[in-house]
């Protein structure tokens, strides 16, 4: 299988606000960089960099003034004489008459942001860039006639909505993918987010459109984060209904109860028939993974990727979280190798 990869991942490195403190992000380089040495150890496939995207490209998942605020905030924060790094600490809630985009900065990160755990850098635009450009060569890759290929995204992906970053994420890769994939002629798309979280922005941003599929298995939002999306009554609305699948599953799921949702998966996904499924391939359902729930083993994942192999379809694989940095390569190449068969 085709990995695509870029270093520039490496230019966004930041904090997080956590257990009543600012400390080094879970979300680091090092992530990446233990995937690749995995894929390369394990003979996975050739691995090639991004093309270039224009930011236009990254509008229809997005909207235009998100990506101008996204691709501006570090300028219009150390233009504050701040040189420390950008974290939202103040956001809209319920009830107001109206909310519209402040002037300062401070509040623009709020309004365009759903947590503290997404901090701001010099190099933030630039990573964030790369990676969706990863998974856009990857879908590129797939309309050519390739059977699979692996964009091995850092930043991730999943929590970002239509105008906003949280959770790590700021433009959502897969959902990116998607709509060039729509943009350029299919007819379908599937997006299966089997990262623990709930991918609260790619449902967002598909929910009531009947041409992408978004399904996610994830950790029960009662007591997992995001908390406030990923409940199985979320359908999708209007022309979408019925096109938005959540399966959340409780604290301490092994891979039993896992491969039954992924086969109920499997049968929406063979309904909807689609042109390309893109997984958003998170492996924090990993049994030590430091801030999840789940209880999956290593070779658990060399199963899942042998089920989403059985489901037929051009695929993308897109890497979203995964934080037991030793395991996280051996962990998601096994979903990649259990794909290939
Ligand atoms: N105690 C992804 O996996 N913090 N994002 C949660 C839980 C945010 C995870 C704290 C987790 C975001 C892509
Ligand atoms: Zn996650």
């Amino acid at each position: 299988m085709l990995t695509i990869y870029s270093s520039d991942h490496r230019l966004h490195h930041g904090v997080e606000l956590k257990d009543g403190a600012v400390s080094e992000s879970f979300e680091k380089p090092a992530r990446a960089e233990t995937v690749l040495a995995r894929v390369k150890a394990a003979g996975l496939g050739g691995i090639i960099g991004p093309q270039s995207y224009d930011r236009s490209s990254y509008v229809g998942a997005h909207s235009e003034r998100y990506i101008e605020f996204l691709a501006g905030a570090w300028s219009e924060w150390i233009a504050t004489g701040r040189t420390c790094q950008a974290l939202p600490l103040v956001w809209p809630v319920r009830g107001l008459p109206s909310i519209e985009v402040p002037q300062f900065i401070d509040g623009k990160l709020g309004f365009f942001s759903m947590d503290a755990g997404s901090p701001i850098n010099a190099g933030t635009w630039d990573a964030v860039s790369a990676s969706a450009n990863l998974a856009l060569t990857g879908i590129d890759r797939l309309s050519d006639g390739t059977r699979s290929a692996f964009a091995l995204c850092r930043p991730p992906g999943h929590h970002a909505g239509r105008e906003y970053m949280g959770g790590y994420c700021y433009l959502n890769n897969a959902a990116i993918a998607a709509q060039h994939c729509i943009a350029r002629g299919a007819e379908r798309v599937a997006i299966l987010d089997i990262d623990f979280h709930h991918g609260n922005g790619t449902q967002e941003i598909f929910y009531d459109r009947s041409d992408v599929l978004f399904i996610s298995i994830h950790g029960d939002p009662a007591v997992s984060f995001p908390y406030f999306s990923g409940h199985a009554n979320e359908r999708g609305a209007g022309p979408g209904e019925g096109f938005n699948l959540n399966m959340p599953l409780p604290k301490g799921t092994a891979l039993d109860q896992f491969a039954t949702a992924l086969h109920h998966a499997g049968a929406a996904i063979a309904r909807h028939a689609p042109d390309a499924l893109i997984v958003s391939l998170g492996v924090d359902t990993f049994e030590d993974d430091p801030i999840s729930h789940f209880r999956l083993r290593t070779p658990d994942y060399l199963r899942i990727g042998e089920v989403i192999g059985r489901f037929g379809a051009p695929t993308l694989f897109v890497m979203e979280g995964g934080y037991m940095v030793d395991e996280i390569g051996v962990n998601a190449v096994n979903v990649l190798l259990g794909f290939e068969g």
